[in-house]
């Protein structure tokens, strides 16, 4: 059996203790993953702070950009190995891992590459008293060591997502991948050493969260700062670990996103537009939408138009190109999904389609598979609204004013993602600018470009990372004030 090890100064290491990586679409075991013990995180840690004061420490910007450019290359080169590894890591559809995770993972090197080299800093020319002026300049220094902890739902997109810019800036990084995903990241390892990235700047240990690899990060005092992507109750426990050394954090987290469609909207491109933004990776998104409000004038059109995507989505083999909706990562997961499920019928809601789980009668009876699945009917305060279920499901409720649909949406203590369905552009931008969230779509969703602002509000994040707003938190400014 395979067995993925960690990655520490460009030597692939062993661990004393073992897990299962399981393919969810069948419940197999694909490979054997070596946990990093407290030793081994230590280890990781250490020589990445080496690193930092050896060639990588002294390179220049120019120089960092074309090793990330090169990092492109080596992901681009393996690319059929990365989409199969996303594959039977996630049980994501074959199609999904080649058109978005992988070719995203490239993409990440190559625009965090070209920002830190287009990048300029702020100056200012400071009038004073005896007026000889003084002339302020910021310089980029980096953090020094990043703890980067991600998720499995999109695990290659997600970790180069931090990881790129994390480098750009100078800093050397130490990576907990989910328990669930780990082979991408490690397959990373080796894009770096054919791009040549020195040993000990790209570092990978295995394991989980608590009491293992991501607490014994999270709590070293010899790392600078820590990214983290995955649910807010993480998030708040890895705020704890990191108090005691005043550890900067960036924070993208859990959602329970809305989506408000007028009637106006463009009904086929709204309809189709909606089923992507909630059964996309079986609903696996942070930013899906989980909550659909539709004007009451096309809400019964609405339902029966999303019933039909529903029932017409493809849950077959992860490698079967015309398979559009996979597994859910796990067992576990799958219970609390079916749980959901459960809840909404005892909370009152009206089964439009799906609620249970589909039957193959072959191999995929032992995956976690789950029917996509919609709900209408249920009150607001139901907890089937308001806490994120990430699986392929949505409740879809009617609304009669624009004030109450916004009021609606806002009423929730995540801050995601929201978009808006409408043909009125001037009210695209209105209701736009009325959601408390860290990224609207008006008339799209999921539509990136990767300098804008990514994060959330509320219990959905802290902080924004993208474009300048990443090279800002991996980067240390020390402004330089200079009596002319
Ligand atoms: P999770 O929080 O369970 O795990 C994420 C990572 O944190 C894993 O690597 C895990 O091992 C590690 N971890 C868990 N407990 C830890 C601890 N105490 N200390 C250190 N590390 C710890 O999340 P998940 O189930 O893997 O992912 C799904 C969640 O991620 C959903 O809530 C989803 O909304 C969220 N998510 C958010 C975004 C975003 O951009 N906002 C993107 C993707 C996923
Ligand atoms: O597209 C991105 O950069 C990003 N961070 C997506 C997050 C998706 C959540 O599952």
């Amino acid at each position: 059996m395979k067995l993925i090890q960690n990655h520490i100064d460009g030597r692939f290491v062993p661990g004393k203790v073992e897990f299962a990586d399981v393919n969810p679409a069948d419940g197999t075991v694909v490979a054997q993953v070596a946990e990093a013990g407290r030793v081994q995180v230590d280890e990781a840690v250490h020589v990445a702070r080496r690193a930092l004061r050896g060639e990588w420490g002294r390179l220049g910007v120019r120089e960092r950009a074309a090793g990330l450019h090169k990092v492109a290359d080596a992901i681009e080169k393996r690319f059929d190995c990365f989409v199969q590894a996303e594959v039977a890591d996630t049980g994501k559809p074959v199609s999904l891992a080649s058109k978005l995770d992988v070719p995203r993972a490239a993409a990440n090197f190559r625009v965090f590459a070209d920002l830190v080299r287009l990048s300029g800093m702020e100056s200012f020319q400071t009038e004073t008293p005896d007026g000889t002026n003084a002339l302020n300049y910021a310089v980029r220094k980096p953090l020094g060591v990043v703890g980067v902890i991600t998720p499995w739902n999109l695990p290659l997109l997600l970790l180069t997502w931090k990881v790129a810019p994390a480098l750009a800036c100078g800093n050397t990084v130490v990576v907990k991948p989910s328990e669930e995903t780990p082979v991408t990241a490690t397959l990373l390892a080796e894009a770096m050493q054919d791009a040549r990235i020195p040993n000990g700047v790209y570092n990978v240990v295995h394991g989980f969260g608590p009491a293992s690899a991501g607490e014994f990060l999270t709590q070293h005092p010899d790392v600078d700062a820590v990214t983290f992507t995955g649910e807010s109750r993480t998030g708040a426990a890895i705020m704890k670990a990191v108090a005691p050394t005043v550890k900067p954090v960036s924070f993208e987290l859990g959602g329970k996103n809305a989506a408000i469609v007028f009637g106006d909207c463009n009904f086929e491109e709204a309809v189709s537009g909606l089923a992507d933004a909630v059964f996309l990776n079986t609903g696996q998104v942070c930013l899906c939408a989980e909550r659909v409000y539709v004007e009451r004038t096309i809400f019964n059109a609405f339902v029966e138009a999303m019933k039909q995507k529903a029932e017409s989505l493809h849950p077959g083999w992860p490698n079967d190109e015309r398979t559009d909706l996979g597994p859910l990562i796990s067992k576990q997961h799958r219970e609390k999904v079916l749980s959901y499920y459960r809840l909404a019928r005892e909370e009152g809601a009206t089964v439009i389609t799906g609620g249970g789980v589909p039957k193959f009668d072959d191999d995929r009876d032992n995956g976690f598979y789950v029917q996509p699945t919609i709900y209408t009917g249920l009150p607001e305060s139901a907890r089937c609204v308001k806490e994120e279920i990430f699986g392929p499901v949505c409740h879809v409720a009617p609304f009669d004013s624009e004030e109450e649909a916004v009021s609606m949406a806002n009423d929730t203590k995540y801050g995601l993602a929201a978009s808006i369905w409408t043909s009125n552009l001037k009210r695209g931008h209105r209701v736009a600018q009325q959601m408390n969230v860290g990224i609207t779509w008006v008339n799209c969703w999921f539509l990136r470009d990767l300098r804008t602002p990514f994060g959330g509000a509320g219990l959905s994040g802290i902080g924004r990372e993208g474009g300048m707003h990443s090279l800002n938190f991996y980067s240390e400014l020390n402004n330089i004030c200079v009596r002319l």
